[in-house]
């Protein structure tokens, strides 16, 4: 579906008005003028704005409305003490200039499925609710999936509290500025108790379903990756008076590590990415003194992972030993593989009439929870494949028939 001109409707497709409603509501918010991303960062006014129109959502729906203690956002339709609840959502946050999809496509196809849910007169047996996860992209801080990690007990308050955005607020700090307690984060056993099924909708981030005939496909695991903080220290000097065999260039090792990046992951089949990168001074005739560099890599299994990451950490110290340019690696974000649960994952392939079931490599907050609860991910068909881009986009009849995909699911985990 096209983000901002008049979606092209199907023939004889009358689009879910409701779900029209909401995608247009909360596609201006952190998007953009100029590139048409979406900056939607933790715990700023654009976060602020996706949180408004999420409530809002909920309490039109006469839902009950909660937010955690780590900030994500609930609502209810049912009693949550009553347990064994089934459970949707995704989150609202991005990537820098991400697209319109990731994320969003799922808390709005959870609202409209639970809207198709009761206009099929269907009567939930367990309780529903429907979750916004805070910060899952860690654009700001650095940190993937920061609200589910900190309610399932894989991020300590403590660690919470050391992060810090590239401008070095802090996360306690920026949770204060949008009015949040941050004393009060950490696990949340009792709410994750109290979940029997945890279905998160995504749009596909690849074009595996593009070849096939099947709008809606339903994930088996998520490939480990992580992102480490790469830091050549260098010798700032003058570009224009400094003899090449005088200098301890770090760019020079940063892009070199760059290359071997590449070629260690293509050789092991795996996936390696430097998409960040910082320079001190960053003046064009001054030589850096230190250029940071964020690997983002991802394998089909961790030994592979762990190889291949090891391997560019140590042509980067090689390289910098050459270079005059010492080395250090931090690891800033860690996810296992995941494996959804199999029982989950047949419920809902055969709810969908055969689905087919299919990995990714891309993190999600059912990732994140499939350690704490029995989770499962449908993915709605992506027909170029691009994800974490303003290029992001899916077929509004796709879109359409994961909300019913979606619904029947919902239906066939609560209602039965
Ligand atoms: O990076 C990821 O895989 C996800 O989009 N957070
Ligand atoms: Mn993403
Ligand atoms: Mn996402």
């Amino acid at each position: 579906m096209t983000d901002d001109r008049e979606p092209v409707a199907h023939p004889g497709h009358r689009p879910g008005a409701s779900f029209h409603e909401m995608w247009r509501d909360l596609l201006p918010i952190g998007r953009h003028t100029e590139t048409g991303g979406y900056r939607r960062y933790a715990w700023t006014g654009a976060d602020a704005d996706c949180r408004a129109w999420f409530r809002a959502q909920a309490e039109t729906r006469g839902l009950g409305y909660e937010e955690d203690r780590n900030g994500n956002q609930w609502a209810w339709l049912g009693d949550p003490a009553a347990g064994d609840a089934v459970v949707t959502g995704s989150h609202l946050d991005s990537v820098p200039d991400g697209g319109a999809f990731d994320g969003p496509l799922g808390v709005v196809s959870s609202f409209a499925a639970l809207d198709e849910l009761r206009s099929r007169g269907a009567r939930p047996a367990k309780p529903l609710a429907l979750v916004n996860f805070g910060d899952e992209e860690g654009a700001r801080f650095g940190l993937a999936c920061v609200g589910s990690r900190l309610s399932a007990g894989q991020l300590s308050a403590e660690q919470a509290h050391a992060l810090r955005d590239g401008d070095g607020v802090s996360l306690a700090r920026a949770m204060e500025r949008a009015g949040y307690d941050p004393e009060a984060i950490g696990p949340d056993p009792e709410r994750l108790a109290r979940i029997g099924a945890f279905v998160e909708l995504h749009i596909e981030q690849g074009r595996a379903l593009d070849e096939t005939a099947h709008p809606v496909g339903v994930a088996s695991a998520i490939w480990p990756h992580g992102r480490w903080r790469f830091d050549f220290h260098g010798e700032a000097n003058h570009a224009g008076t400094t003899r090449l065999e005088d200098r301890r260039d770090p760019m020079l090792t940063y892009a070199n590590t760059v290359l071997a990046a590449r070629k260690k992951a293509r050789t092991a089949g795996a996936l390696a990415t430097f998409g960040k990168v910082g320079v001190e001074p960053n003046g064009v005739n001054a030589i850096a003194s230190l250029v940071r560099g964020w690997l983002d890599s991802r394998a089909p299994d961790e030994e592979t992972l762990a190889a291949v990451v090891g391997e560019i950490e140590r042509a980067a110290v090689e390289r910098g030993q050459r270079d005059g340019v010492e080395v250090t690696v931090t690891r800033e974000s860690f996810t296992p593989v995941v494996e959804f649960a199999h029982g989950l994952r047949d419920e809902l392939a055969r709810l969908l009439g055969g689905a087919p079931v299919l990995p990714t490599g891309a993190g999600h907050d059912a990732g994140i929870l499939s350690a704490s609860v029995p989770t499962a991910m449908l993915f709605v068909r992506n027909p170029t494949g691009v994800s974490h881009s303003p290029a992001e986009t899916a077929a509004e009849d796709d879109c359409l028939a994961g909300v019913t995909a979606l619904a029947d699911v919902l239906e066939g985990l609560a209602c039965h």
